[in-house]
């Protein structure tokens, strides 16, 4: 059964193939951690590229703040999505079947001056990175997001110190 939406999506997500889903998931399980609702569409810059027209376009109509814009290969979805749209783009390059993701970095993140891409690392880090910026740009206007993302960074730190509390101890 699909899930049941509760709340309008304030951040559009967009993928070349669904091939890419496996590092997608963690984008979206990110923004579920976050509580922040949004929208999952495959559309491709040179399968359907209408359709990827129709998506950046029409995103603020559909209530959204941030795209997510995710291939692999010759990358120039995230940059077509920019070229249709004034709302913030995140670029994330899919690890593809050859030069490990290399190729999707440089061609997501080479963009001419003019339309930003902001381009996060490859893969999975890449897509949880997607995620937290997201609600980074959100929180400037949300103070429970702003909250949220503080407790992240002290989560992070936490674990630093545990890290570290377990290598001395291993040492002793
Ligand atoms: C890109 O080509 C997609 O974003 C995907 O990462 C890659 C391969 O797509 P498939 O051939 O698996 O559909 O456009």
């Amino acid at each position: 059964m699909p899930k049941k939406k509760t709340r309008k999506p304030v951040v559009g997500i967009i993928m070349g193939s669904d091939s890419d889903w496996e590092t997608l998931q963690h984008t979206v399980k990110t923004l579920d951690d976050f509580a922040i609702p949004c929208d999952v569409e495959v559309a491709s810059a040179h399968r359907t590229p209408e359709r990827v027209i129709t998506f950046a376009r029409g995103a603020p109509q559909r209530g959204l703040k941030v795209l997510i814009a995710a291939a692999g290969g010759a990358a120039h979805l995230a940059g077509v999505v920019a070229a249709h749209t004034t709302l913030p783009v995140i670029g994330i390059p899919v690890k593809g079947w050859a030069l490990d993701g290399l190729d999707a970095l440089l061609s997501t993140v080479q963009m001419p001056g003019g339309i930003p891409v902001a381009t996060v690392a490859i893969g999975k880090a890449g897509a949880v990175n997607a995620g937290i910026l997201a609600a980074q740009i959100l929180a400037l206007s949300d103070s429970g997001l702003k909250k949220k993302l503080q407790l992240h960074k002290q989560g992070l730190k936490r674990k630093v110190r545990q890290g570290n509390t377990r290598i001395q101890r291993e040492r002793e």
